[in-house]
């Protein structure tokens, strides 16, 4: 233990008496009672009388002085969890005796007695986090916050792509294939909500395949991802490999097969019609078109965050065209030069070469690093020779990662992935989308394949990289809970910039003053939206099942509990923020399809037991549509 500690490791654990906070009058009375004049005082009657005032004193300040701080420490100090200035004020009476009787000392954090501390020693979790029925009892109130977006959808919105829960009513936000329906089936199968995988299962059965064949323009990569992703994976878990309908709702498995291959033959068009290997952005339906995106660039992320779903769709239909195609767009990838495996946001069509220098891991690049990892663990790793080369762009990537884009806060050293807008040479941005919170969940399946870390730690599988890897990922994700801790809803911002020694920025805080780090995360005026996204909780659920620590499901449940509190809207559905740092957030008006698909479903599992679609046996999606691994060739 290091000396320059003001306390040691087994004051932490056992004994934190003397870092309690003690008041002036709690010091006097001690030393009174411990002293020589206490004999000669009691031995009077009168000394009596004045003894039991005091007593009587002592007991009356003490109840007063110590059941705030208790109560107090429960919760914020356990677990650093945002105080909210209405909560501030109703302990404010209570809190001005406190301060007449006490000056109050910066000291190390109670902890109670049933406290154990985490792996990595930063944070403690009560012991009754280890109870089962806690877990089950908050995994059910997931699944009706569930229920209760899908029957707000239905009732207002059912076929289109998206609900607006306050003005009750659809919108076609993604090309009109009822996006909600798809992405959200196979969370109500995992959940096993039969009656809305009939309704779901019921509806791509007896609309999808016409919308399919007249429906105008589409985005490639977010068709791929939501609705062949959706459909791909409803028919693995209702049992379509295995010729059995096992969901014991819905429709027959073919089904999803079928529309699967409808959707994959239109999606196709976007490959063959390019001159190169990259892809163009948009493909019109009905007569299986495809066009590049206004300015001719497609997006990085996008096309190559396709080939998990190719991949798969060849292996069930037993036709190779589909996964060729995508993976000569990796292969293609590969031979492109890049800064330390980073690579710009933006590609073309036309010449096959990435263009402008723009480098970051937030939106247009984000999932590029997630599929060299996901389509490498989906081939089942070492059986598949031809595919490592995504495995070593993997580790050259998160290696750069490491090397160019993460830095720490000041004042107090949180760890974030920022930008390089102007390439290699230019200067580095203290910025991070929300979206970035995908890494520490990937960095940490990276690490371990989908093992846990005690496994991978027994299987001596771990190297020196690999624990970098895992260290950054409970480094990140840290980070990723602080942005939401640090905002007066307990919900993140769309971006967050970072005060660092170079960068700094006034008078955008995220409006909960009592969190730690308010100095440390600037959150714009424009970036202060939260459109529902899952990222963070999709990467505390990856992390938990890796590292097994518990304060990532107590993580997850204060996320869920503010999703509750501020986005449920009462005739149905939830609602997209526009301004998380103020209370009550004005709302937005959109339940994006990934609340259903992702957000509700990582939280799901995040509390389930953890051999419900085990990490070295699926990948996910970037949509959070479980594939299996190892596939048929
Ligand atoms: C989802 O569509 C996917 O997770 C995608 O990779 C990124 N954006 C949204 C969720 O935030």
């Amino acid at each position: 233990m290091s000396n320059s500690l003001p306390y040691s490791r087994k004051d932490v654990d056992y004994d934190n008496a003397k870092f309690r906070h003690r008041s002036f009058f709690k010091v006097i009375t001690q030393s009174f009672l411990t002293s020589n004049r206490k004999r000669d005082c009691i031995s009077c009657s009168t000394g009596k009388f004045l003894f039991l005032i005091l007593i009587f004193g002592v007991a009356y300040l003490m109840l007063t002085h110590d059941t705030i701080p208790s109560r107090v420490v429960s919760r914020d100090q356990v677990f650093g969890i945002r105080k909210n200035e209405d909560n501030n004020s109703s302990t404010h009476d209570a809190g001005r005796l406190k301060k007449f009787w006490r000056r109050a000392p910066r000291l190390p954090p109670q902890l109670p007695p049933d406290t154990k501390v985490s792996t990595n020693g930063i944070n403690h979790v009560p012991a009754t986090l280890d109870d089962k029925s806690l877990w089950i009892t908050r995994q059910q109130k997931v699944k009706e916050a569930f229920t209760y977006a899908w029957s707000g959808y239905k009732k207002y919105a059912m076929g289109y792509d998206e609900l607006m829960p306050v003005s009750q009513r659809g919108i076609d936000g993604l090309g009109g294939l009822g996006a909600t329906v798809v992405d959200a089936l196979d969370t109500a199968m995992m959940m096993g909500i039969d009656e809305v995988v009939a309704e779901a299962g019921s509806w791509v059965e007896e609309h999808l395949a016409q919308r399919i064949s007249e429906k105008g323009q589409v985005n490639l990569f977010e068709t791929t991802i939501r609705v062949l992703g959706g459909l791909l994976s409803a028919y693995h878990l209702s049992g379509g490999e295995k010729g059995m309908n096992i969901s014991h709702a819905g429709p027959n498995p073919s089904v999803y097969l079928e529309t699967a291959k409808n959707l994959g033959d239109r999606l196709l068009s976007a490959f063959t019609s390019s001159p190169t290997p990259i892809p163009f952005s948009d493909v019109v339906l009905h007569d299986s078109s495809a066009h590049p995106a206004p300015g001719g660039l497609s997006s990085t992320s996008e096309v190559s965050t396709l080939q998990l779903e190719f991949n798969y769709l060849s292996s069930v239909s037993g036709d190779p065209k589909y996964g060729m195609e995508a993976m000569k767009v990796m292969e293609h990838i590969k031979s492109l030069p890049k800064i330390e495996g980073l690579v710009p946001i933006y590609i073309s069509p036309d010449s096959g070469q990435f263009i402008g220098q723009n480098i970051r891991l937030g939106s247009r690049g984000d999932s590029y690093y997630e599929y060299l990892l996901k389509v490498w663990l989906q081939s089942g790793t070492s059986s598949d020779k031809n595919i490592s080369y995504l495995y070593d762009m993997y580790k050259e990537a998160m290696n750069g990662v490491r090397h160019r884009l993460v830095q720490k806060t000041v004042p107090n050293g949180l760890v974030f992935v920022g930008e390089l807008p102007a390439g290699k040479d230019g200067a580095f941005s203290p910025k991070m989308d929300h979206l970035v919170c995908f890494l520490p969940g990937t960095l940490a399946l990276g690490a371990t394949k989908g093992l846990t870390r005690k496994q991978a730690m027994a299987n001596n599988m771990l190297n020196s990289e690999d624990l970098e890897n895992l260290k950054l990922a409970e480094d990140l994700a840290k980070t990723c809970y602080e942005m939401y801790s640090v905002t007066s809803t307990g919900l993140a911002p769309e971006i967050a910039y970072f005060h660092t020694k170079e960068f700094s920025e006034q008078g955008h805080d995220g409006g909960n003053k009592s969190s730690e780090y308010m100095h440390d995360i600037i959150i714009r005026p424009a970036d202060r939206h939260n459109l529902l996204r899952p990222e963070t909780v999709e990467s505390f659920f990856v992390l938990y099942r890796i590292t097994e620590d518990l304060k990532y499901r107590e993580w997850g449940w204060q996320i869920f509990e503010a999703f509750e509190k501020y986005t449920k809207i009462e005739t149905g559905g939830y609602s997209s923020l526009d301004d998380v740092t103020v209370i009550p957030p004005p709302k937005r008006d959109k339940m994006e399809t990934f609340f259903l698909g992702e957000t509700l479903k990582y939280l799901y599992l995040l509390f389930g037991d953890i051999s419900h679609i085990p990490l070295d046996k699926f990948v996910f999606n970037t949509e959070a549509h479980p594939i299996p691994i190892n596939l048929k060739k």
